[in-house]
């Protein structure tokens, strides 16, 4: 496997350039560079917990207050990373294309912190609580005390994001389908690519058209299908494609 070129990501820029509507999916590698563990790296998430005892809406109704620590601990690390080249080029990106639609499987939101608009986030986000009992919801970037309880009816509230198991929010769904049946061409960054239905995006966006590039550091079960692939950190590979789109059309990428 080799490391993408300045050469492979040239010709990729000058393919990009002429389009007016791009897409991305962007998984946990995305956030690599930043500091976030990914979830099925040597280093992942998980270790420690299997996923079945933290990310399922069975583990919850089990132990609440395991699966809440869990996610303080999360919390508490995320408080103290930043965005990384990757998530500044990706909004840059966003400048740069008419469409530019920012799909991620992410909970951290670290693209909007450097400063992606409109991200559609198919995992939820982990600032966001939810009453496991009423309509309340609240946002807010702190670490919250043991097991947090709703001050409308006192029921549970619960970390704002999609367990296995559980649909994916409907608008992020639709906003995604409509992502994806408008790109002409679909970055797939960071991700393992085996979690449904993100995992089945490219593929689908693929059928409508669309050209598909992986950046990945490593292989996943796209990696053969994908029309380029550019193989490295997304934190040196994305700076490098946006510097070469917009020296390929430099009035580009200033005026949105
Ligand atoms: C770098 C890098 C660097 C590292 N630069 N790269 C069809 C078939 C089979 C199963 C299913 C199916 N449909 C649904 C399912 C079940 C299930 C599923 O997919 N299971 C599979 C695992 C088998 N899916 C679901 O349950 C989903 N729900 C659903 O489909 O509902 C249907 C429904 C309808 C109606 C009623 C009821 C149900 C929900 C999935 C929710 C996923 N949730 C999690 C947790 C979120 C909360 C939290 O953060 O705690 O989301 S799981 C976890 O995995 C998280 C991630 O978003 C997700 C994807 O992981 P990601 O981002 O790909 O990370 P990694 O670690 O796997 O990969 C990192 C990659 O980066 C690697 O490739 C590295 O090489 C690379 N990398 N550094 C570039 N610097
Ligand atoms: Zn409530």
């Amino acid at each position: 496997m080799l490391a993408a070129n300045r050469t492979q990501i040239e010709q990729l820029a000058r393919r990009l350039a002429g389009m007016r509507s791009v897409c991305c999916l962007t998984g946990a590698g995305i956030s690599a560079e930043s500091g976030v563990p990914t979830f099925r790296g040597a280093d992942g998430l998980w270790r420690g917990h299997r996923a079945e005892q933290v990310a399922t809406p069975e583990a919850f109704a089990r132990d609440s207050a395991l699966v809440w620590a869990f996610y303080n601990e999360r919390r508490q690390r995320l408080l103290k990373v930043k965005p990384n080249p990757a998530h500044f080029a990706c909004a840059r990106l966003q400048r740069y294309f008419e469409h530019f639609d920012l799909i991620t499987q992410n909970v951290d939101g670290l693209h909007q912190l450097a400063g992606c608009a409109d991200v559609i986030e198919l995992h939820g986000n982990i600032w966001t609580v939810r009453c496991t009992e009423c309509a309340r919801q609240m946002h807010g970037r702190c670490v919250l005390d043991g097991d947090p309880v709703c001050t409308d009816c006192g029921a549970l509230l619960r970390p704002g994001v999609v367990w296995f198991g559980e649909p994916l929010p409907t608008s992020a769904l639709q906003r995604a389908q409509q992502a994806l049946a408008r790109c002409q061409a679909m970055l797939v960054v960071g991700t393992s690519s085996v979690v449904q239905p993100a995992a089945s995006m490219a593929g689908w966006a693929q059928q409508q058209g669309a050209f598909v590039v992986e950046v990945n550091i490593g292989n996943t079960p796209q990696s053969d299908t994908a029309d380029a692939r550019l193989v490295g950190p997304a934190g040196v590979i994305f700076p490098q494609l946006v510097e070469a789109l917009e020296s390929t059309q430099p009035n580009r990428g200033r005026q949105h």
